[in-house]
């Protein structure tokens, strides 16, 4: 496959780039954390979004490859943002089921912090329902670990995957991500605005921050804060920003 040739030679010839999207806490009204987002700068089709390369990366285990990447390359970033005096920011990155699943993982996030001197604290990690479940106990260990040496995890699209209940309470998560399409039909009357406000309360109950995952309007934005959400991201906020941006709308805020 074409598209397959152009993947691998993409992660040799540095052919990806991130962006990052900030999260606005509305408590403070500051940018609290920018989530790492991949963009594949292709020769001939221009900048490719992560739809249209990751599953392929995933089933051919080009993800590996080009997770490390990711990983190694924001958390430099944010090191050297950090370097440069923008400070209470921290770092989210997605993570694929292949990522998690490699048993040298762990350490190789510590590896990466050690190298980049990123603080673990300000690491987030993100993954889906689909890896928290695929095989619980072992994700548990690795999660447990990982929380040990500071770093933190977030269910990314919760509500949109195998929404179990137990994993929620086994975990020690800090952060549930309300998925976009329940964000967007707030206003829509088709119960979507009480999936948000139940899972609010629940994130509460259980001790977690919910971020409400793309608001595009001020009233999704009231909604969510009359629910009590604390930390809201999406294109009302910012899009995501290329690295330059990004460092000039963290400035922006110090
Ligand atoms: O960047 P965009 O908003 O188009 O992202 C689309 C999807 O791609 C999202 O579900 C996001 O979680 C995923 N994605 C973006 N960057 C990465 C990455 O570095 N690794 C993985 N595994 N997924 C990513
Ligand atoms: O699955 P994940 O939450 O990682 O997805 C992030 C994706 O959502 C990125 O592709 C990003 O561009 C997209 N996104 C972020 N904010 C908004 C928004 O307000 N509206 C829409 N439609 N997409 C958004
Ligand atoms: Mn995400
Ligand atoms: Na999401």
């Amino acid at each position: 496959l074409a598209l397959e040739a152009d993947l691998r030679r993409a992660i040799d010839e540095k052919q990806f780039i991130l962006h990052y999207q900030p999260q606005l806490d509305l408590l403070d009204n500051r940018i609290c954390c920018v989530e790492a987002l991949i963009r594949w700068q292709h020769p001939r089709r221009g900048l490719v979004g992560p739809f249209e390369f990751i599953p392929m990366a995933e089933e051919t285990g080009l993800i590996a490859r080009i997770g490390n990447w990711v990983l190694e390359e924001s958390c430099r970033q944010m090191a050297e943002w950090r370097a440069r005096g923008i400070d209470g920011v921290r770092l989210a990155v997605n993570l694929s089921p292949a990522q998690f699943a490699d048993p040298g993982f762990p350490e190789r996030i510590a590896n990466i912090l050690t190298r980049t001197g990123l603080p673990a604290s300000c690491l987030e990690l993100e993954i889906t329902e689909s890896i928290a479940m695929a095989s619980p106990v072992e994700t548990e260990k690795v999660i447990r670990r990982l929380v040990s040496e500071g770093v933190s995890f977030s269910i990314d699209d919760f509500g949109t995957g195998y929404s179990s209940l137990s994993y929620l309470r086994q975990f020690p998560i800090q952060t549930l991500k309300i998925d976009r399409s329940f964000v967007k039909d707030v206003d829509a009357g088709n119960g979507a605005s009480d999936i948000c406000e139940i899972s609010i309360l629940l994130a509460h109950k259980l001790g977690l921050d919910v971020v409400g995952e793309g608001v595009e309007t001020p009233e999704q934005l009231d909604f969510l804060r009359r629910v009590g959400c604390e930390k809201v991201q999406g294109f009302l906020v910012s899009r995501p920003l290329s690295a330059e941006s990004t460092e000039q709308a963290l400035g922006a805020y110090r």
